[in-house]
């Protein structure tokens, strides 16, 4: 058997399982395909490796209790709608999930309770008084000054200053959690893994909050009276566990969790290699979780990915707000591709807020279009195709072109796939597209400057360039995969390239077939409404 030391464990990727509280926007589209660039870019790199890729649905709490209340529904019954758009938009936007998982499932109880057991016998839960504000919306607990008093007409509210959020005063008997213990482990586990956080940003305000003192335990039930829609506290059936300690145990029980042997552990891929969320949940991943994961003695996660948020007016995409983008509508609009094409160009830098805008859709949309849909149609003419001679290539003709006609080309592309592999590594995403794209570009000028089609041409040079030309598009092909997975396999068909020589190994120079077929006839992005199409 494969033991922990050797062979590459199997790659896993999580994204947050989402509240069903209402339906899905853009800004859940977006973590999604993220996570499933990444998993897609783990399957590019070694065909042969097991690639889990989690999402789902966080069920239970005081937020999902609530709106299925104001809905006349029972809690499951509420979810169990909501649920399928969640579903539904994983399979819209292609997405490679192999595990949606729902909080609401016998197996996730299991783990929850087993994990809820661990932590007692280990010490790590007690019981206390608890007070402090609470946010419905957020499901988190605020301290007096997080908290920011608001003086209506009528009224006077509260609101947590972070996200603008209503609280409300509690008092109650709780479970606590010893995270007060883990501040110091866990700043010296950042220290010892600067890349662990990205961007570094979000790094370096985690160790900051650290550094700055022992951390507050943290409240991990509820009475039942107040949450009744949750996990039972073992042995304690008048309080719930908190609904977060509950929704972090996912990305554990939808990896098996408890494992039998250390074996199992390894074979399900645990830790995760890479978490993608929101900033907004940032604290949640990388303090409670590792915390927790401490807490029972279990490898903790290698990477976080905390990106950044999609605004809309510069006011931040959400359920409760209201202001959200339709990623289903998106996609029937543009196809799937084109969307995430644009997620992942736009938002692929992950620093920055950015506003959904329409006319930014449309203007990446045809940028896709002009730069890869029209290299295609233009080298696979039939103009071009009849003037073709590959058998014929001139070799030192060739030698020729390569040093000079060819060269601008040649040099983006026999670099590609290592800034590929590189940018990857460090979660540059937008870099990725950037020089895939920019690489596309300098084909295109390429073919303007040397106008194969035309019979000025020399036949010689007709043949080096649409030889090159297909070389690039079958390299940019294999690595636009994990990005644009459906146009990339239209393309990579429409090259005739055999399944088993799409892999990262082969996204290099000389590595495709000796005499290129290109099937001409093939559309690969339909235009758009209204729009013009770039004359070949
Ligand atoms: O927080 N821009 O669920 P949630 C970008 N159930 N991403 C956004 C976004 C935006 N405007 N709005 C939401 C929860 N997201 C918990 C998570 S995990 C154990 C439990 C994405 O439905 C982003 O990934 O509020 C964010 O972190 C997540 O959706 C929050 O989804």
């Amino acid at each position: 058997p494969r033991c922990l030391n050797d062979a590459v464990k199997p790659y896993y990727v999580t994204t947050p399982i989402f509240y069903p509280n209402s339906v899905p926007h853009i800004g859940h589209l977006y973590t999604v395909v993220v996570g499933d660039i990444f998993a897609r870019h783990a399957k590019l790199v070694n065909p042969e490796r097991p690639v889990y890729f989690v999402n789902g649905t966080d069920e239970h709490g005081l937020k999902i209790q609530k709106a299925a209340k104001d809905k006349g529904l029972e809690p499951l019954v509420f979810c169990d709608q909501l649920n399928v758009f969640f579903r539904d938009l994983v399979e819209k936007a292609n997405a490679n999930v192999t595990t949606f998982a729902r909080t609401s499932e016998a197996k996730h109880y299991d783990s929850v309770q087993h994990l809820w057991k661990k932590m007692e016998e280990k010490g790590r839960i007690y019981k206390g008084k608890h007070e402090g504000w609470y946010s419905i919306s957020d499901e988190c607990f605020y301290t007096s000054a997080q908290v920011t008093e608001v003086k209506t007409d009528s009224d006077t509210i509260y609101i947590a200053t972070e996200t603008g959020n209503r609280v409300e005063w509690s008092e109650e008997e709780n479970y606590k959690f010893r995270l007060s213990a883990f501040t110091e482990p866990l700043l010296a586990h950042y220290k010892a893994h600067p890349d662990s956080i990205y961007p570094p940003q979000h790094y370096m305000d985690i160790v900051s909050t650290l550094a700055s003192g022992p951390l507050d335990d943290l409240s991990v039930s509820r009475p039942k009276s107040r949450l009744s829609w949750g996990i039972p506290v073992p042995g304690d059936d008048d309080h719930t566990i908190y609904v977060w300690i509950d929704a972090l145990t996912t990305y554990l029980s939808a990896s098996g969790y408890p494992w039998s042997t250390e074996q199992a552990l390894f074979d399900n891929g645990w830790p995760p290699n890479l978490q993608v969320i929101g900033k907004d949940i940032l604290r949640f991943h990388a303090i409670y979780f590792p915390a927790m994961l401490m807490a029972l003695d279990l490898p903790l996660p290698q990477q976080l990915l905390s990106h950044s948020h999609w605004t809309v007016n510069q006011r931040k995409m959400s359920k409760s707000i209201g202001n959200v983008v339709n990623p289903i509508q998106a996609i029937d609009e543009f196809g799937v591709d084109v969307v995430r094409y644009y997620l992942a160009r736009v938002g692929g830098r992950f620093k920055d807020d950015i506003d959904w805008s329409q006319s930014q859709v449309e203007k990446h949309s045809r940028e896709i279009m002009s730069t890869l849909g029209n290299l295609y149609s233009r080298i696979s003419s039939k103009k071009i195709q009849d003037r073709v001679a590959p058998s014929e290539v001139n070799e030192d003709l060739y030698e020729k072109h390569k040093a000079t006609i060819l060269a601008p080309l040649l040099a983006h592309l026999e670099t590609l796939k290592s800034r590929y592999a590189s940018n990857m590594e460090k979660l540059q995403v937008a870099d990725v597209l950037d020089d895939i794209m920019a690489t596309l570009q300098e084909a295109n000028v390429l073919m303007t400057q040397t106008a194969p089609w035309s019979s000025s041409t020399e036949a010689t040079v007709v043949t080096s360039v649409t030889v090159t030309i297909i070389e690039s598009l079958r390299i940019c092909g294999i690595l636009l995969q994990p990005f644009i997975p459906g146009k990339a396999e239209q393309l990579l068909n429409g090259l005739s390239i055999p399944t088993n020589e799409r892999s990262l190994t082969y996204a290099e120079v000389g590595k495709g077939p000796k005499i290129p077929t290109i099937q001409g006839g093939i559309r690969l992005f339909e235009k758009l409404k209204g729009s013009q199409e770039t004359p070949p």
